[in-house]
């Protein structure tokens, strides 16, 4: 009885634990509310304030580390959150990857005639996306594991604007003209303002308002709590925006462009009142979303005269104080082949990284402009890079979604296998114990693991390592005729690390028993059980922690311990 009680409780606990583990995880990817960088990509531009600023260091190269074709021009920026890259592209499907290997986890259609221009935004174990179609579309809340749908609103014109959410409700724009605030949570439908105009510029939360532009040039910000409009401005006729405002302290930055009169202007307000600070002109247009540390201002600005687009940092306070940044006045400028300059800026602590359509990827030092690396991924680049661990992610318009850093300067990851066996006889099942961790013998939690055999057959309990970097496969030994070498390889994969693989053999003998034919052709396909053995295994390592700590006694005797590392 007395047994049977502590396993009852530490099925208890162990159950809290998994559940407290969960809870951790999405708290840590919410939105942070206070000024400075961000901690996580989650939403375009980094953040609901829309000011490309992320913590950390850029990588140092731009080494194309992995490409992902999503067989369609990507004009959807990739956003980061619970472990996985977001992205959709123009054939109607958000795409879920895996950051540090490009591989895809899941990706889902919002119809055969729809595009995901929109950037997606991960909250709290959900993807918020709006999709684009000729007959349904509208807002989503996705299932950031799986991409099945929470909920969604339906749109009767399409969402080319990137969701923000600010805590638990989400803002969207719609190409009708009307601005939504909704719940995360239920999807009930907090408010709906009408604004007038078409809008493709993502909404900027920040300060307790909404900001935003509509491509006939009107500028606003709204109150978050119930869209009433605080303050609204219009850029001359003819003029658009497209870009989505960048909120940083007491200002807002909004870019703006004219066709007819090749002319565009980044304009720096007051976020309180809408009343211009300053105003810097271009000869073309600001298509692209300015980027800001506090002391500088990034904009990627189309000047036709001299055939390109340049990214320039700007002074956030205006030298001489008459309320234009002049060309002289502008700190650095780097030009790009780039005729469409739609790729906002991403800042980071030594450099700034942006799209171009002349196919690259460009990073230049923060304080001087000059360029560190360039990344040729082919395609045109309108969406913005993203950084995450030290890899910078940008989408293309030939479909490449790629992952971009510096391989080398990467530190190693190390695996060691435990297998339960030498040798095992056909048919029959074995446990294969790996353990990930830093060079250090720290854990790896997180990490990709992926295992190959040369011959018979793996279930993986699950994808990644546990939180004390482990990961269990069974494997199924085949029907032999003779004993057979087998060769196990395994991978571990994690950003911000380079990948590993180690590999080791062991022996498949022949089952002398009269039941052998039986169990080895009765093709038992254990993938089909992989998300019952992952649960079991979660649970289990939590039960054996409990147990271990409960019973305070060691486990696991006499299993044969191999250490392998590169191959
Ligand atoms: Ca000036």
């Amino acid at each position: 009885m007395k047994g049977m009680r502590r396993f009852l409780q530490a099925l208890l606990i162990s159950t809290l634990l998994l559940s407290a583990s969960l809870l951790l995880d999405w708290g840590r990817c919410d939105p942070p509310a206070e000024s400075g960088p961000v901690s996580m990509w989650s939403t375009f531009h980094g953040d609901a304030r829309r000011n490309g600023w992320a913590a950390g260091p850029a990588p140092a190269r731009g080494d194309i580390l992995w490409s992902f074709d999503a067989g369609a021009s990507v004009q959807s920026s990739p956003v980061l959150g619970g472990g996985l890259l977001y992205i959709g592209a123009d054939n109607g499907r958000l795409y879920a990857l895996r950051p540090s290997t490009g591989e895809e986890v899941w990706n889902r259609s919002f119809g055969e005639f729809s595009t995901v221009q929109s950037t997606p935004a991960y909250w709290s174990g959900m993807v918020f996306v709006g999709s684009l179609n000729f007959s349904d579309s509208g807002l989503f809340a996705l299932n950031a594991s799986d991409g099945s749908v929470v909920w969604s609103v339906p749109d009767d014109r399409g969402i080319i604007a990137s969701p923000a959410v600010v805590d638990g409700v989400v803002y969207s724009f719609s190409e009708n003209g009307t601005a939504i605030a909704v719940n995360a949570t239920t999807g009930q439908i907090l408010w709906t303002a009408a604004i007038g105009g078409e809008m493709w510029a993502s909404p900027a939360v920040a300060n307790g308002c909404v900001f935003g532009g509509t491509i006939t040039g009107g500028a606003f910000a709204l109150w978050a709590q119930n869209g009433s409009v605080r303050w609204n401005f219009s850029f001359p006729e003819t003029w658009t925006i497209y870009s989505t405002p960048c909120a940083a302290g007491d200002r807002v930055y909004i870019g703006a462009a004219s066709y007819s009169e090749l002319a565009g202007e980044l304009r720096a307000v007051n976020s309180s009142t809408g009343e211009v600070i300053w105003r810097h002109l271009s000869s073309q247009g600001v298509y692209s979303s300015a980027a800001a540390d506090g002391g500088s201002v990034y904009s990627f600005v189309w000047n036709k005269t001299a055939d390109g687009s340049f990214l320039v940092a700007l002074p956030a306070i205006d030298p001489n104080g008459d309320g234009v940044i002049s060309p002289g006045e502008v700190l650095w400028s780097f030009k790009t082949e780039d005729f469409e300059g739609g790729s906002s800026p991403l800042v980071t602590d030594n450099l700034v990284v942006v799209g171009s359509s002349d196919g690259n990827v460009y990073a230049v030092d923060r304080q001087t402009g000059k360029l560190a690396w360039n990344a040729t991924i082919g395609g045109k680049i309108v969406g913005s890079p993203a950084l995450f661990e030290r890899r910078v992610f940008a989408g293309s318009m030939d479909g490449a979604v790629c992952g971009l850093g510096s391989a080398s300067e990467l530190p190693a990851l190390r695996i060691s296998t435990m297998l339960e066996k030498e040798s095992l006889p056909s048919g029959t099942v074995m446990r294969i114990n790996v353990r990930v961790t830093d060079e250090a013998g720290n854990p790896a939690e997180g990490a990709f693991v992926k295992f190959t055999v040369s011959a018979g057959n793996l279930s993986q309990g699950g994808a990644s390592t546990f939180p004390d970097g482990s990961q269990t496969v069974k494997y199924l030994a085949p029907p032999v005729k003779g004993n057979i070498s087998v060769t196990l390889a395994v991978s571990a994969s994690k950003g911000g690390f380079a990948a590993v693989s180690a590999s080791m053999r062991f022996n498949v003998t022949v089952y002398r028993s009269s039941y052998s034919g039986v169990s080895s052709q009765s093709g038992f396909n254990m993938v089909k059980y992989a998300p019952y053995l992952a649960l079991i295994a979660v649970l289990g390592l939590c039960n054996a922690a409990v147990l271990v700590l409960l019973v305070r006694k060691r486990w696991l005797p006499g299993q044969r311990r191999m250490r392998a590392g590169g191959g």
